[in-house]
């Protein structure tokens, strides 16, 4: 994904989808210009999802991207908020199931590329919690979790097949 942003746009809160890693590198940007970023960490997400509801954006908030919070009010929180500043060339790395919102600031342009990874974790929490909360919003399921867990799982059984094999082989030529 390339997110291009000007002084004064953002990126509502949010979870990255079904439970993920993200990674997001700021490849390009003017003088000046920095990306705010505001971050909750897992342990609190419950404490996000209801921030973000109380202020207006619903019990789905952070799941449909709808809100951005204002500075001040993520400040009042009663839990910690994690900030920090991304200039051209800085990596963030956001752990599976972080609520993130992201203001760009600076006269000028950002450009920020960004990938995200699953786990056997990410992939198993997705599947129990992730995807029920998904098909009640109608929410897409873009990163196909089933069909990985399916690949996956047909990756371990040719592995094991042919590990089978190899040894049944060797032991009928031993004899
Ligand atoms: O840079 C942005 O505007 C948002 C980035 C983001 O939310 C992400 O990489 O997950």
């Amino acid at each position: 994904m390339i997110y291009v942003g000007c002084e004064g746009t953002h990126t509502s809160g949010h979870f990255d989808i079904c439970a993920s890693h993200g990674h997001n590198l700021m490849v390009y940007g003017n003088d000046g210009c920095a990306a705010l970023w505001m971050m909750v960490s897992r342990g609190h997400a419950n404490d996000a999802r209801k921030l973000w509801h109380r202020n207006g954006g619903g019990v789905f908030s952070l799941d449909q991207d709808n809100l951005t919070m204002p500075s001040h009010l993520l400040a009042m929180a009663e839990f910690p908020i994690f900030a920090f500043e991304q200039h051209l060339g800085d990596l963030i790395l956001i752990p599976s199931e972080c609520a993130h919102q992201v203001i760009n600031v600076g006269k000028g342009y950002t450009i920020k590329c960004a990938w995200n990874t699953t786990t056997t974790e990410s992939l198993m929490h997705c599947l129990e919690s992730i995807l029920p909360v998904n098909r009640r919003i109608l929410k897409p399921e873009i990163f196909r979790a089933k069909t990985q867990l399916a690949a996956v799982m047909n990756g371990a059984i040719k592995s094991l097949e042919s590990k089978l094999w190899e040894r049944s082989l060797l032991r009928s030529m031993q004899i």
